[in-house]
């Protein structure tokens, strides 16, 4: 078998107006989906975040790994490495490197393709499944009220039973309970994850103790200030937590001040911020700069890259998460195959998918149930990807007219003179 033909389509997914530390959400998020097609005719697939540079990259690589056997996965990683560029994720919540993804990508289409070849799941290729459901947290987030694009986001009665959620955004703890409640009853959600970094500390601090009183100490709680508080900030919001919050997900900027702030505090440190890299590990393993990795196969390089990370996480007795940003069916499906291969205790796993439920472009979306997603046993991926789904998403992209990700951009938009800090409180 043989890598025939490469096709890339970027899409952009209809939004909310979720804020974060680096501004607000665009009307629509952007992603690549990854085509392979081998040349007795199976299709492969794979998505990744969707910036101009991204697509470029991915663009070079698919023009290398044409003609070969998709099994020899160390001969299309050497080819891509041959193209590489040295890149860096950026101060911005999200990671910004292009050849990590274009790594992923090519991966996740490779391993769709394989197991589509041999009538076997993903999971089974990467080593077998430990886990038959793979359960996730409920994504809060403070949103912009009023903003959200043309396509009157608001209205779209596309997740019905949780509109409450898609509500009014103001800094309201009501309204974060209430988003809590919206979305943990219809998905089943069992923790919590608030994304901060927008309002003052305290303020924040306010929303997850008003979720503790509302769900009680069985729930678990994150908050994730995306990295833009101060050691002494992280410290004195971190001793209001103590005892609340499962993990602190990247309070501060780089390991060292996470170290301070993982001494000074009782409370687990988690990052898919200071910690994404495998050169980045010994640093945090010497400093101890958190307690738990969010791992995610679109920013470590695919699966395999992922288990090497799992397995490093166990040795070395860190525990194990996993981030994730706005992204679609194929994404969520690749994340519940290697969750489910995946031997190490997971934290319930991140994802955005209720933000994007209603514009899957999967025949069969998956389903949340309890909370948790079900293992696909079908091949491959155990996905069939709806085409005439695709090519609207791809109108939208073509329509829109954004390219790459910017959200302070868009945050000025509602707040002229808005600017991003890498370090505000
Ligand atoms: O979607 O606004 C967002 C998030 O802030 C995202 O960009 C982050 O990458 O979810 C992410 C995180 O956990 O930091
Ligand atoms: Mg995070």
């Amino acid at each position: 078998m043989r890598i025939a033909d490469c096709h890339i389509t970027p899409v952009a997914v209809p939004d909310p107006p979720l804020l974060n530390a680096a501004g607000l959400h665009a009307p629509y998020a952007l992603r690549l989906i990854i085509e392979l097609v081998s040349d007795d005719g199976i299709s492969g697939w794979g998505e990744i975040p969707g910036s101009k540079s991204t697509r470029a990259a991915l663009a070079q690589a698919a023009e290398r790994i044409i003609g070969i056997d998709p099994w020899q996965l160390n001969a299309i990683f050497a080819r891509i490495d041959q193209l590489a560029q040295p890149d860096d994720r950026g101060a911005t919540p999200w990671d910004n490197r292009a050849w990590v993804h274009v790594r992923s990508a090519v991966e996740v289409a490779c391993y769709d393709l394989l197991g589509k070849a041999t009538g076997r799941p993903v999971v089974d290729l990467l080593g077998g499944a430990v886990r038959d459901r793979v359960p996730f947290a409920a994504y809060l987030f403070y949103k912009q009220a009023g903003a959200g694009g043309e396509h009157g986001f608001e209205r779209e009665p596309t997740a019905t039973g949780w509109m409450a959620a898609r509500a009014e955004a103001a800094l309201d703890h009501a309204g974060i309970v209430a988003q809590a409640q919206a979305m943990c009853s219809h998905y089943g959600f069992r923790s919590i994850k608030l994304k901060g970094g927008v309002f003052p500390p305290d303020a924040e601090v306010a929303s997850i103790l008003a979720l503790r009183e509302a769900f009680g100490a069985d729930v678990p709680l994150r908050l994730d200030p995306n990295a833009i508080w101060r050691v002494d900030t992280a410290i004195s919001a971190g001793n209001k937590l103590s005892g609340v919050l499962e993990y602190y997900e990247d309070p501060v900027r780089g390991q060292a001040n996470m170290a301070a702030v993982a001494r000074a505090l009782d409370i687990p440190l988690a990052t898919n911020m200071c910690t994404t890299s495998f050169a980045d590990l010994p640093g945090s393993i010497q400093q101890g700069s958190e307690a738990i990795i969010l791992s995610d196969h679109h920013f470590w390089g695919g699966f395999r890259a992922s288990l090497d990370l799992a397995s490093i996480c166990r040795v070395f007795g860190r525990g194990l998460s996993m981030h994730s940003n706005s992204h679609l069916g194929i994404s969520l499906a690749a994340m519940v195959q290697l969750a489910a291969a995946t031997p190490n205790d997971l934290y319930d796993c991140d994802t955005h998918y209720p933000w994007q439920d209603g514009h899957d472009l999967l025949v069969k979306p998956l389903q949340f149930e309890n909370g948790s997603v079900a293992l696909l046993h079908e091949p491959g991926l155990g996905i069939e990807v709806d085409r005439a789904r695709l090519a609207q998403l791809h109108q939208h992209y073509l329509t829109c007219g954004l390219t790459e990700r910017n959200d302070e951009i868009e945050m000025q938009k509602v707040e002229p003179g808005w600017s991003f800090q890498a370090t505000r409180w």
